[in-house]
């Protein structure tokens, strides 16, 4: 396959075209392609939706949906009827969708429509997380996912995915396709940014210690509040680390792990970084809830050891 600098392609790879040329399972390459639908849609909605709320009605007397509420129900119906899908998770809806009624579907997906919805109020860029598991167990460890991907919408849309074979940066053309930007994206050597995600004066004494020495270090802080925006700056960047820790008064952290860490992590480590909860990796943590919560340090292998030893240090876990 012929590696593509980033921006320069020695010819379009467009997204479909990569994927079926990297041998990958024709229904797990209907899946990404639906994806990379359905975001055409959702930037449609992020650019012209009201910014009223749910509830309220538009000139038209529409019924004004909550754009993440409308994102669900773009990928939804896309995937609903794609004959390749097992079960549907979201971070919007309290249940799993059962598909397999309507088809023998070979794949499950969790997914965040729209994370970090509530920044695009104040233009912010926001994203749209999967992970995607054979078969149509989703409470099993993200170690078992097949394949992830994030869309972000941000000044250019742009997709990141891996199958398992590398993470890969695909970027929106005039046409709205998905061309390639940048192959296997690699993490490397210390973090050079951070994005210290939850509240300075809740941090734990381990996570206060790791935090004053990228500081004392001269790493920068980069935090937008959109998961999407700053796991990408890390991965782009070459090298960083995001966290979102357990707190003093949240042990659990803030974000999800099957709709949001699990498919991160899973991107993470194939550009050669890893996650942890601080003690655990990610990846190896058995779900017991669709809406279990977890804290995260993710980034390169480096700084993620660092930020572990840290807290064994000082708290003892
Ligand atoms: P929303 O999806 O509710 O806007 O939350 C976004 C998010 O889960 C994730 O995208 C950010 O990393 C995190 O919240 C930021 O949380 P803080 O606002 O507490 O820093």
């Amino acid at each position: 396959m012929a590696s593509a600098e980033r921006g320069q392609t020695k010819y379009q790879i467009n997204l479909r075209r990569y994927l079926r040329e990297s041998g990958v399972d024709r229904d797990l390459t209907r899946i990404i392609c639906e994806i990379a639908n359905a975001s055409k849609y959702i930037i449609n909605a992020i650019r012209t939706g009201d910014l009223g709320v749910a509830g309220t009605s538009n000139l038209y007397g529409e019924q004004q949906l909550e754009l993440d509420v409308l994102s669900d129900r773009i990928i939804q119906k896309r995937l609903m009827y794609s004959g390749v899908i097992a079960k549907m998770a979201s971070e919007e809806v309290d249940e799993v969708v059962e598909v397999t009624v309507r088809n023998n579907g070979r794949y499950s997906i969790a997914f965040d429509p729209l994370d970090g919805s509530s920044l695009v109020d104040v233009n912010l860029a926001v994203g749209t997380i999967v992970s995607i598991y054979e078969g149509d167990n989703l409470l099993r460890p993200g170690r078992n996912q097949v394949a992830a991907l994030y869309v972000l919408y941000g000044p250019r849309t742009t997709m990141v995915v891996s199958t398992g074979k590398g993470v890969h940066e695909f970027a929106m053309n005039q046409l709205m396709e998905f061309d390639m930007v940048q192959e296997n994206i690699q993490l490397e050597g210390p973090a050079k940014i951070y994005a210290p995600g939850g509240l300075r004066s809740k941090y734990t004494p381990g996570t206060l210690k790791f935090v004053r020495s990228l500081e004392a270090n001269g790493t920068k802080l980069r935090y937008s509040g959109g998961f999407v925006p700053d796991i990408n700056q890390v991965l782009i960047k070459g090298g960083g680390i995001f966290m979102y820790p357990h707190l003093t008064d949240n042990p659990h952290g803030k974000l999800r792990l099957l709709y949001e860490l699990n498919p991160m992590a899973f991107l993470v480590e194939q550009a050669g970084g890893t996650a942890s909860n601080g003690k655990q990796r990610i990846l190896d943590m058995t779900p017991e809830s669709l809406d279990q919560c977890a804290p995260v340090f993710i980034g390169t292998k480096e700084s993620v050891a660092f930020a572990e030893r840290c807290l064994l240090e000082e708290e003892g876990t």
